[in-house]
């Protein structure tokens, strides 16, 4: 059974590779974003980083937010969203509930009221079904500031909401007539 930490640990050491940088382990993604899985543990030992094969099983299979999958082969794993760099996930477009949160730092809530929500760096906006999870996100940035999102009325005007493999929601942008502060 892997410790929490070291749970922790190899779910970012993952995360890293698998959505921003594959290239620093001599790795590339597919178009779907998937690598295969004894590429990524060979290239992780010569990386100083070693990572067993069940270790990462049990990464797959406990990380707290489901952050990766093996395919149906499970010969290939990748990173189910939160990618900066060029993949398709191939995405299914799908009905969002009415309501959807982003959780955000005090410092941007201004501007995000003023410009609405930007994808920044990743592919899209990450929005989620619960207000706890919104409240987790955004404290990565201190106090949490919660944004409820219309997805409802956005969904109706024709934005595309996505949702990932492991439940977060995403879309390209949230004007801010949709947003309102919690
Ligand atoms: C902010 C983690 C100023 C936005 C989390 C966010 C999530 C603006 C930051 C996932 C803005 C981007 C994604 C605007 C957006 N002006 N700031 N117009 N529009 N922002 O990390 O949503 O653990 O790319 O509010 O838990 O914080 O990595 O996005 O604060 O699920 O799996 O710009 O990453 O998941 O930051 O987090 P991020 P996020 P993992």
């Amino acid at each position: 059974m892997l410790s929490e930490s070291r749970l922790v640990k190899i779910s970012k050491y993952l995360s890293y590779h698998l959505r921003h940088a594959p290239e620093k382990l001599g790795l590339k993604l597919d178009e779907g974003g998937w690598v295969p899985v004894l590429d990524l543990l060979e290239s992780a030992k010569k990386d100083q980083f070693p990572i067993s094969l069940e270790e990462l099983k049990q990464v797959v299979d406990k990380d707290d937010k489901k952050r990766y999958s093996f395919d149906f082969t499970d010969k290939l794993i990748r990173a189910n969203q939160g990618h900066s760099i060029k993949v398709d996930l191939q995405l299914k477009e799908a009905l969002p509930p009415d309501i959807l949160y982003h959780g955000t730092g005090q410092k941007t809530v201004e501007s995000i009221l003023h410009k609405g929500l930007s994808k920044m760096s990743r592919h899209h906006v990450h929005l989620s079904a619960d207000m706890e999870t919104a409240k987790k996100v955004g404290k990565r940035h201190g106090k949490p500031v919660i944004l409820a999102v219309d997805a409802q009325t956005m969904y109706k005007a024709g934005y595309p909401f996505y949702c990932s493999d492991n439940g977060v929601w995403l879309v390209e942008s949230v004007p801010p007539e949709y947003l309102q502060l919690i």
